[in-house]
């Protein structure tokens, strides 16, 4: 694993001599990493490459515009740094056009929307029918509604960009929202299109944080070939899949596809957008200077190192691992007597369904990072209890992947995870679980270092 400073040379680091605080919190969390499991969808260990990049001198610089057209001087070395990420986002997607500004994949998504979107007028989150998705009431007239937009509901495993209320791509534009089929967990398409029939969207996303089967991009194409409405794919998950030819892409199917980089993909935590060449000038305005200011240069030169990670052959055998882990641990699991959402995973996450008269996902998480393996409690598919207790847990394998492990120790953490599902208040129970998950981080730690 990378790690930003030398552990046991403190006398000769800057950080320990002039902020022992901040040293001894980033040493604590090196350690915390090592020691226990990893298994949150969305995190990864990246390269020391990677971290170097991050940690450059790149964090000075101002570069307000897009490379060779500059409102600050001194941007050569810049300029090139970015566009070697953007070529190299382009030839890993095969992508006509690549944005590597976003600072994360929030923001790409409210680029895109800038870019393709007309918003209303903001309504107070207090508004009754607001919440409600409701039409304004008469006494409302000051309100003009923003443009219509399809996508999963958080609720059901879609992300809280793609119209939740409490955000403002919710506030700004009307969203319409699907969700999964109650009987399989997975997505039903042609419930989807009647939607979009009934609702004639002017965007469809496509995409989520918690749907653990393969997204069917040209089924989705077809349903907004059909209402002739945009399609955008954020593939924050499985961007590194894709990369890796592990999932589909979304690129020959949608307008634009927006993503974060530091998921499966493996890079630093930030953002990006693609998108097809008629799309990109006005995508490029609505990053800068619509949405955002100075770019984080240091973040795009580690967002161009781990393209490059990504470009090399050996990408593809990672993000395969990361499915068959995935796989490993579902069975692990089900073999436990868990209830997996949809049953199982073509992907890199599983969602465990606790039941609504099971622990609360917020319990088990808590449970289980006592015990070593640190995962986020998650709603699954028609929760009824609130989002900060949730009758779900995420389990994710990139980060794991990552450090070499594989069926055999997936098949260990499957138990390990039913031990502490069973019991999440025996304090007994954790303590054996986290002496063998002591075991098994030894084992691996050796192993890498062998
Ligand atoms: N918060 C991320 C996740 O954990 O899925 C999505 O942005």
């Amino acid at each position: 694993m990378a790690t930003l400073l030398p552990a046991g040379r403190a006398a000769q680091c800057a950080l320990a001599q002039e902020d022992p605080e901040v040293y001894a919190a980033i040493l604590h969390e090196e350690r915390r990493l090592l020691d226990k499991v990893q298994l949150i969808a969305s995190e990864n260990y990246v390269s020391q490459a990677v971290l170097e990049a991050t940690g450059s001198v790149l964090t000075q610089k101002y570069a307000e515009g897009l490379p060779g057209r500059r409102y600050y001087q001194g941007c050569e070395w810049i300029d090139r740094v970015e566009r070697l990420a953007i070529d190299r986002a382009r030839r890993l997607f095969g992508a006509d056009h690549a944005n590597v500004q976003p600072h994360s994949g929030s923001q790409a998504n409210q680029a895109v929307y800038f870019a393709a979107l007309q918003p209303g007028d903001t309504a107070p989150a207090s508004a009754d029918w607001y919440r409600r998705g409701d039409t304004a009431p008469a006494s409302a007239d000051w309100y003009r509604r923003g443009d219509t937009v399809l996508a999963m509901d958080l609720a059901e495993g879609g992300h809280l960009t793609h119209g939740s209320p409490v955000n403002l791509s919710g506030r700004l534009y009307r969203f319409v929202h699907y969700g999964v089929d109650r009987a399989t967990g997975r997505l039903d398409y042609e419930a989807i299109a009647r939607l979009a029939r009934a609702h004639r969207p002017k965007l469809i996303v496509a995409g989520a944080t918690a749907y653990p089967r393969v997204i069917d991009f040209a089924a989705f194409r077809r349903i907004a070939d059909e209402v002739e409405a945009l399609l955008m794919v954020d593939m924050a998950h499985i961007a590194g899949l894709v990369a890796g030819g592990a999932h589909p892409s979304p690129v020959p199917h949608a307008d634009f596809v927006s993503s974060s980089t530091h998921k499966t993909l493996r890079g630093p935590r930030g953002g990006m957008i693609l998108c097809r060449e008629g799309w990109a000038r006005a995508l490029d305005r609505a990053v800068f200077p619509g949405t955002q200011g100075g770019p984080l240069e240091h973040v795009i030169a580690a967002k161009a190192v781990a393209f490059a990670e990504a470009l090399r052959p050996d990408f593809a055998l990672y993000a395969r691992a990361i499915v068959a882990n995935a796989r490993a641990l579902a069975e692990a699991l089900l073999a436990e007597g868990l209830n997996l959402v949809s049953g199982g995973t073509d992907n890199h996450l599983i969602l465990v369904d606790l039941g609504p008269d099971g622990p609360t996902g917020a319990a088990v998480a808590a449970a289980l990072d006592e015990a070593g393996i640190v995962c986020n409690k998650n709603a699954v598919p028609g929760d009824t209890r609130p989002p900060n207790q949730t009758s779900g847990i995420r389990l994710g394998t990139p980060a794991v992947t990552t450090l070499g492990y594989g069926p055999r120790e997936m098949a260990t953490l499957g138990r390990l995870i039913g031990a502490v599902v069973r019991a999440p208040g025996d304090a007994a129970v954790l303590a054996r679980v986290r002496a063998d998950v002591r075991r098994l981080t030894t084992a691996v730690g050796e192993r890498a270092l062998a």
